[in-house]
């Protein structure tokens, strides 16, 4: 599936060889651009590159066709008729940016700066872009549907527990002896700034494998324990491996004493939370917990590698925080081949949050409940989309009037698809910046034809926030009248006479440059490409933890002083058998939703032919027996169901899940079906989930993971 290139080519006379990076996935897999003649000739992947040496996966190796693909916006557009009709005109830039300013300075004037909402997808190039541009207008108000629901619920708690962001180690020379993958596949997700491919030598390297997850992956079909658990309840699993760890005094003594604070505490809380309790809620026999949390705990070192699939439940903080005891009481805390904490080689995006006055940073919609992500508990605050949703719709606390979309395909990612095309149908102004036409930019008044990757300066810290290796993207070309995102901003917040953020692009990157120590400036790393910073280990020997108490915080003092609870505990997922058993006679199923697969990163891809192929159709993968009741065959499609809504995907009979729980892929739409809707309400497991409380209280998460539903044969009633 993935192809190892056979070495660099080597220039000609006519062809220009750019170095960059692959920005398609979160990751960062070094790439060789050919360019004659101002065309782009060929991708191919970079030898050298620390991430992935030589090697490019199904996305990367499209990405020629990406760039030159017909169905590419290519220039400005206003809408016609009323919205979502899906008629255009083309228009100029300068038509667009000042329609656009004219716009946004009537809302701000008649609904204050709050009434406009920015909003992108999950770590592009340009996020932090998003959130900048919002605050130097004076909105506190923007949002990423990963925010709440994707690691950032692991960044924001690690830096108040751990004093930084733990990542794996890939790149030195010891491999971890046991990993354990919970919740989490980076050989097909290569998530948060790895690659799929370091993340796949680190797999061929390790003795011992863990793997958590509902379903029987690839890596599970691998492991050496594979812990099947009921979904949304992986709480209660790390719980009781802590609880083993500690009664069995498997814990890393020398760490503990000496470099954690609140262990007698955590011990005193995990006391009753045997594996016998939670074999009951999780479905996860006794013995395999022990034999888990044994086989963790006595490997050095032992790699925790987590997904997001322990963020996407409304108890989700604390899910962060019990997975994350595991490798810190086992002392797998900045040591070579387990978790380290980065070098930090390139300065941040300046956030331009100081441009908020205290008042105005305060009126961030979900700021009085959700500290950890609107407010101080937070690392980069964003605003609570269902409460930004809430206030499209009903002006509740004050009305939202507009929303800045910039790469993030609304209705199908967000929680509870209709709400979010009730709340946006409710909007006086709505721009939408993307690479291709979505159903959500269909509803656009202006849309934005983005620049992609391969066609833009940047500048990237991978992995993401620890930025051991800083990345450079330089433009091979330039297609139709594409800008990037970054110069949008730019250019926006000069017509908008905003007081700050109005620099371009490349004199932010100099500067973060500057700021970072690889002692290059950025148009000097796009020449090497990347620049690789001296790992340091075990830091906190002689710097501490950057803590209240100075210490690793089991017990934590700053989520105490928030009022929240400074030690995990365990909380049933708010709709499941246990806490809504009515609601389970009818929908007797647990819903998972949204396992990654190579092919497609999120909602994008299903236009390019040459990963379509490799999943033509969205697939819900459920047991025979199950199948077999409701009269469902394998290649079928089948309804999944429940009291949101329903959809259709094509059942995949494996025995590799529970009987009592079926998965569906998400992020479907069909850019082959009629515009301006291309079938989004057919298969899009958003219409399933749902953007009500409860929310993880400290983060504000809703539940897109361990949900009801029932399933039948699908009849061919669309209607129904
Ligand atoms: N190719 C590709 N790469 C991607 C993406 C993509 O769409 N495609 N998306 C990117 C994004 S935004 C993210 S966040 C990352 C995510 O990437 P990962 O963190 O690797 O997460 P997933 O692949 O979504 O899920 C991993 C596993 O979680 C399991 N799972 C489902 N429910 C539960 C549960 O309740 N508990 C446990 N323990 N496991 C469960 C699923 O069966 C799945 O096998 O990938 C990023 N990279
Ligand atoms: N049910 C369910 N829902 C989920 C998940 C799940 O597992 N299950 N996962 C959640 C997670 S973890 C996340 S992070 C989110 C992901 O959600 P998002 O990150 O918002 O992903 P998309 O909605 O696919 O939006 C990406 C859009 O950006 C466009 N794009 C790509 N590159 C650029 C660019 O350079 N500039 C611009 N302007 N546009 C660009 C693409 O064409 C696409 O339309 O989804 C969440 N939703
Ligand atoms: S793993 Fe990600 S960065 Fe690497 S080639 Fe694939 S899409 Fe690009
Ligand atoms: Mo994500």
């Amino acid at each position: 599936m993935d192809q190892v290139a056979p070495g660099a080519s080597v220039p000609t006379e006519d062809t220009e060889i750019l170095k960059s990076v692959c920005r398609s996935c979160h990751g960062g897999c070094g790439v060789l651009m050919h360019v004659k003649d101002d065309v782009l000739v060929k991708v191919e992947g970079d030898p050298d590159s620390p991430f992935s040496h030589g090697r490019l996966c199904p996305i990367g190796n499209a990405t020629h066709e990406m760039v030159y693909h017909p169905d590419r916006l290519k220039y400005p557009m206003r809408r016609k008729g009323p919205r979502g009709a899906g008629t255009w005109e083309r228009i100029s830039w300068d038509e667009a940016l000042d329609e656009i300013a004219e716009k946004l300075t009537k809302i701000k004037a008649e609904y204050g700066a709050e009434a406009v909402h920015l909003g992108t997808g999950t770590g592009r190039h340009h996020i932090r872009w998003v959130s900048r541009f919002a605050f130097s207008f004076g909105s506190p108000n923007w949002s990423e549907p990963g925010f709440a629901q994707c690691f950032h619920p692991r960044v924001n708690t690690t830096f108040l527990t751990h004093g930084d962001l733990p990542v794996s180690d890939f790149l030195g020379d010891t491999q971890a002896e046991c990993i354990c993958y919970w919740g989490h596949q980076p050989l097909n997700s290569g998530p948060d700034g790895e690659t799929r491919f370091n993340a796949r030598d680190a797999f061929q390297h390790a003795q011992k494998i863990i793997v958590i997850d509902p379903r029987e992956t690839f890596l599970a079909k691998k492991a050496d324990l594979w812990l099947q658990l009921r979904p949304g309840s992986d709480d209660a699993l790390a719980l009781a491996m802590i609880h083993v760890i500690i009664e069995e005094g498997l814990e890393d003594t020398d760490f503990v004493e000496n470099y954690t604070h609140g262990y007698a505490e955590l011990a005193e809380r995990v006391k009753n939370m045997t594996p016998e309790w939670a074999a009951e809620i999780t479905w996860v026999p006794a013995d395999k917990i022990r034999e888990a949390a044994r086989m963790f705990a006595t490997a050095k070192p032992a790699l925790m590698e987590w997904g997001v699939a322990i963020e996407h439940t409304p108890n989700c903080i604390q899910t962060v925080r019990a997975v994350s005891i595991i490798p810190s009481i086992t002392g797998n805390i900045d040591v070579p081949g387990g978790w380290v904490f980065g070098m930090h080689g390139l300065g941040p995006v300046p956030s331009l949050i100081e441009n908020l006055s205290p008042e105005q940073n305060a009126k961030r919609l979900g700021f009085e409940h959700f500290k950890m992500l609107c407010g101080e508990g937070a690392q980069l605050p964003a605003a609570h989309i269902p409460s930004v949703l809430k206030a499209m719709r009903t002006g509740d606390p004050y009305w939202v009037k507009a929303m800045l979309i910039f790469g993030n395909n609304t209705l199908t990612t967000y929680g509870d698809s209709k709400t979010v095309y009730e709340s946006l149908m409710k909007l006086d102004f709505i721009v939408c910046a993307d690479l291709f036409m979505t159903p959500t930019a269909e509803l656009a008044d202006i849309i934005l034809p983005a620049a992609f990757w391969a066609e833009i300066n940047e500048v990237a810290g991978l992995p993401t926030i620890s930025g051991n290796v800083i990345v450079a993207n330089q433009p091979a070309v330039r297609t139709h009248e594409c800008r990037s995102d970054e110069e949008i901003f730019s250019e926006l917040a000069r017509r908008l006479d905003l007081p700050v953020g109005t620099e371009t692009p490349e004199e932010v990157y100099e500067a973060q440059m500057a700021a970072g120590g690889t002692g290059l400036s950025f148009e000097e790393l796009k020449k090497v490409g990347f620049h690789e910073m001296e790992m340091k280990y075990r830091k906190y020997e002689t710097d501490g933890f950057k803590t209240p108490t100075g210490k690793l915080e089991l017990y934590s003092e700053r989520l105490k002083e928030m009022g929240y609870d400074p030690l995990p505990y365990y909380e049933e997922p708010p709709e499941s058998p246990i806490s809504t058993p009515e609601l389970a006679e009818e929908f007797p199923l647990i819903l998972t939703t949204g396992a990654r697969n190579p092919f497609f990163f999120n909602s994008e891809h299903r236009q390019i032919k040459s990963v379509r192929k490799g999943a033509k159709q969205p697939i819900t993968e459920i047991h025979p027996d199950t199948a077999a009741e409701n009269g469902i065959k394998d290649g079928d499609w089948m309804w999944i169901e429940n009291a949101r809504g329903k959809i259709r995907q094509i059942a995949k009979l494996t025995t590799g899940i529970d009987p009592r729980v079926i998965h569906t892929e998400f992020g479907w739409w069909f850019p082959e079906d009629p515009a301006p809707e291309y079938g989004v309400w057919k298969s899009n497991a958003n219409v399933l989930t749902s953007v009500k409380p409860p929310f993880d209280p400290q983060m504000g998460t809703y539940q897109l993971r361990s949900l009801l539903c029932r399933v039948s044969k699908y009849d061919g009633d669309e209607a129904a």
